[in-house]
């Protein structure tokens, strides 16, 4: 059966391509899947957080979560922190990955900008740490959007180096499985995770700019969706889109060279579960003023009721906090029995 794992950092701003890149598949994949959901909050203090907004944005990424849909009852949802052998397990990975491996890592360049020295070292450790989010669960899914994709990789070569560099102790203990590594059947104590990265919008873009990723920490408001708009911001967002002056063309390749377009034909398409050719055959040849009001109206219909829940579930702190807890203690006894085996054939001493 499959296990799937992913996380949102809660670093405010939650927004439409957190919902339909992430979010949205998590609450699919409830159905075939035992699923783990994780609020990854020491992976927001690789960045400065203010203590009071990390706790708010704690409880309103696991808000979201439950007014998306996820069952915190059939499933795990809890926040990071509570759970020490994520840091626990991503301090034996930052042994086994390569200095060479990290410092190809887009995000990190990216994030760190220009001033790099002045980075924290957690920052450029995060997909040691990420690895270790989902490894520490053994889990084989990860639905992400598109610019995670890299540190998936990364996962998977974490998985395979300690799969490798310690093959005979995992079999003198007889804690490995075989397991399938692209067409070969090999055998290992870490999966090798298959990242979930589908759909029509796994890259949403700026509303502002179709060549920027839709970001949380992009300082205008109007550049994305937040899962917390109401009904007339949602639809003024849409109205004031960056777009060009065609009309929306017939067929797919039409959208190539257009960034803007591409993107909010993408987001109609996703928030409709069609293709973005369906929506062309709908809307090829007319104008954005008519494209917008409709991608507006379906975008309240969908995003609406998510944030009217939000609200709800939010107001009522001890439940959010009970649901952490809870899940807290069940991903806990989870990560303990990877972390046993993991000690014992890394060599460290313990119970
Ligand atoms: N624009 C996007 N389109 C599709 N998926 C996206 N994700 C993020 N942005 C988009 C996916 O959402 C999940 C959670 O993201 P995160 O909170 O862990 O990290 P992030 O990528 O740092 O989010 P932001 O919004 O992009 O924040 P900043 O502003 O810090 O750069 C992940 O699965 C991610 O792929």
């Amino acid at each position: 059966k499959k296990l799937v794992f992913s996380g949102v950092q809660p670093t405010g701003n939650l927004h439409l391509g957190n919902y339909l890149g992430a979010i949205r598949k998590f609450v699919a994949l409830q159905e075939q899947s035992d699923c783990i959901y994780c609020v990854v909050d020491m992976h927001a203090i690789t960045m400065w957080q203010e203590p009071a907004e990390l706790e708010n944005s704690t409880r309103e990424v696991t808000a979201a979560f439950l007014a998306a849909g996820i069952d915190p009852t059939k499933h795990i949802v809890f926040n990071q922190s509570r759970v020490m052998q994520h840091a626990e397990l991503a301090w034996v990975f930052n042994c086994v990955a390569r200095m060479g491996w990290l410092n190809k890592m887009t995000q990190f360049k990216d994030k760190a900008g220009k001033d790099r020295e002045n980075a924290s070292v957690g920052l450029f450790a995060y997909p040691t740490l990420m690895a270790a989010d989902i490894l520490v669960y053994r889990a084989t899914h990860v639905p992400v959007g598109d610019d995670q994709k890299q540190h998936l990789e990364l996962t998977r070569e974490i998985a395979q180096k300690f799969n490798h560099d310690f093959s005979d102790r995992i079999r003198d203990l007889g804690v490995g499985v075989e397991m399938k590594s692209g067409e070969e059947t090999v055998h290992g104590f870490f999966p090798i995770t298959e990242p979930v990265i589908e759909g029509e919008a796994t890259r949403v873009m700026s509303l502002r700019d179709g060549t920027k990723k839709m970001s949380k920490s992009d300082p205008s408001d109007l550049s994305r969706i937040n899962l917390t708009d109401d009904a007339e911001t949602i639809a003024k967002k849409i109205r004031k889109a960056k777009t060009d002056p065609q009309p929306l063309p017939s067929e797919v390749e039409g959208l190539k060279e257009r960034p803007d377009a591409d993107n909010l034909v993408g987001i109609y398409a996703a928030l409709a579960g069609k293709t973005r050719e369906q929506v062309l055959g709908e809307f090829g040849g007319q104008q954005f003023s008519v494209f917008k009001p409709a991608l507006a109206d379906l975008a309240v219909d969908k995003l609406a009721p998510i944030a009217s829940e939000m609200r709800r579930i939010s107001a009522d702190r001890a439940y959010v906090d009970s649901v952490l807890r809870d899940g807290g203690e069940r991903a806990g006894a989870l990560a303990e029995k990877t972390m046993k085996d993991v000690r014992r054939i890394v060599g460290l001493l313990g119970d």
